[in-house]
């Protein structure tokens, strides 16, 4: 098959189970799991899935989920149906104190819990964490360069509590699977929601570096990662955020992510490389308010493929899925190295219609018109000099 443009050809792999159609977080809800089904549509429709490998669906075990995740949140995960929790009344409590249900509902049916007890949970939990688990051991065998699963880089979850629409952790779990292979894996998050779940589980390791740009203002989700917040212990300046402005636009957003990411690498030197790719950093997502284009956004997937370590690709947020399904498709292409062979025009498939708004194109290569552009902007500077000496100290 054809070399990619930087003269290099990469591997790669890719995860899809088809039952993630049927997860549905409840009416109303911002999580929308068919956008990776609806990603998979157009990765397939634009004949991508001949140049991967596709990775045989094992769906993780209960224990496998334990080198993360305590038991008893496990084995709540394993109890937990829709029925279970009207009827029992200490699972129902149980839940509620790690984070999952009560259900609330609007008049009109409306789900309004971040992380309500839905369908098939075990299922759902397992399939996207063995997907990042077996994207992963995919890299530690080494016959792969770059390895996908767009429906991993669920953030948030912690060690026994659901968080933020994420239930497990599969990326926690997917880098531990690397420190078995590899010495320093660096975890980089373009999701616009702070990577607080992964933060804190390697908090205090020198040997995983965590590294999330996101929207920081007063009253965004979560609430945590100020440019201050670097880790602690052993830890201490392994860990590195930078905070954005709402409005952050491509131009601005890169001459963030690149001086510090390229310093990152320089210093931390990783032998492998995790990328959260949350697409609700897009301009015109339904809850965040950042403003990158698809091509700004799979700059970042471009960028660090470029260094050539072993790398592997999550997605995460992303709440205007016709935006989220382009991003991920494009992004697929950058991986396999086809981004300039693509066709904007969206080719007919079973889920055309999501992409009437956007004239049926990828938009992958116009620039989305930014509110900050004009010249640098003061704040995003200063931020870039804290975070650059945060890597020299
Ligand atoms: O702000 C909150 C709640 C209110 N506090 C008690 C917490 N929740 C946010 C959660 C956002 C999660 C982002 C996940 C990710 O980083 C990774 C997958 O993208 C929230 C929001 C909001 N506008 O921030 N929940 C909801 N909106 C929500 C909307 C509809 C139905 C249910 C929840
Ligand atoms: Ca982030
Ligand atoms: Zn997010």
């Amino acid at each position: 098959s054809p070399s990619c443009p930087d003269g290099r050809k990469r591997r790669v792999c890719y995860y899809y189970d088809p039952g993630i159609s049927n997860v549905d977080y409840g009416k109303g809800h911002s999580m929308v799991p068919r956008r990776v089904a609806m990603t998979h549509g157009l990765v397939a429709s634009y004949g991508l899935l001949n140049d991967m490998t596709r990775l045989r669906t094992r769906p993780a075990s209960p224990e496998e989920l334990l080198a993360f995740h305590d038991q008893k949140y496990v084995d709540l995960l394993g109890r937990l149906t829709p029925a279970a929790y009207i009827s029992d009344g200490d699972l129902r409590r149980t839940a509620e104190e790690h984070g999952i249900g009560p259900v609330r509902r609007w008049d009109d049916g409306a789900c309004t819990n971040d992380n309500p007890v839905i369908d098939g949970l075990m299922e759902y939990c397992l399939s996207y964490a063995g997907g990042s688990l077996a994207a992963a051991r995919a890299l530690c065998g080494g016959d792969h360069d770059v390895a996908i699963n767009w429906s991993g880089g669920m953030h948030h979850a912690c060690r026994g509590h659901a968080n933020g629409f994420c239930y497990v952790n599969d990326i926690v779990l997917a880098i531990k699977q690397l420190l078995g292979r590899f010495r320093r894996v660096l975890y980089v998050d373009i999701d616009a929601h702070h990577g607080d779940g992964v933060e804190k589980a390697f908090a205090d390791s020198n040997q995983v570096m965590t590294l999330s740009f996101h929207q920081y203002q007063t009253d965004f989700f979560p609430g945590t990662g100020s440019i201050d917040d670097v880790g602690d212990g052993a830890g201490r300046y392994h860990a590195l955020n930078v905070p954005l402005k709402k409005g952050m636009d491509d131009q601005g957003y890169h001459e963030l992510f690149k001086p510090i990411v390229g310093k990152a690498m320089q210093v931390f030197q990783p032998d492998a490389v995790v990328l959260q790719c949350g697409a609700d950093s897009l301009s015109g997502d339904r809850l965040a308010g950042l403003e990158l284009s698809v091509g700004g956004h799979a700059e970042c997937v471009r960028y660090l493929r470029g260094f050539n370590a072993p790398l592997l690709l999550l997605g995460g947020g992303g709440y205007t899925i016709n935006h989220v399904a382009s991003c991920w498709c494009y992004e697929t292409a950058v991986a396999v190295g086809k981004e300039d062979e693509i066709a904007d025009e969206i080719p007919h498939h079973p889920y055309d219609h999501y992409y009437r708004s956007q004239g049926y194109k990828l938009q992958c290569r116009t620039e989305a018109p930014g509110s900050l552009s004009s010249g640098e902007n003061k704040d995003a500077a200063a931020i870039r000099v804290k975070a650059l000496e945060h890597l020299s100290a």
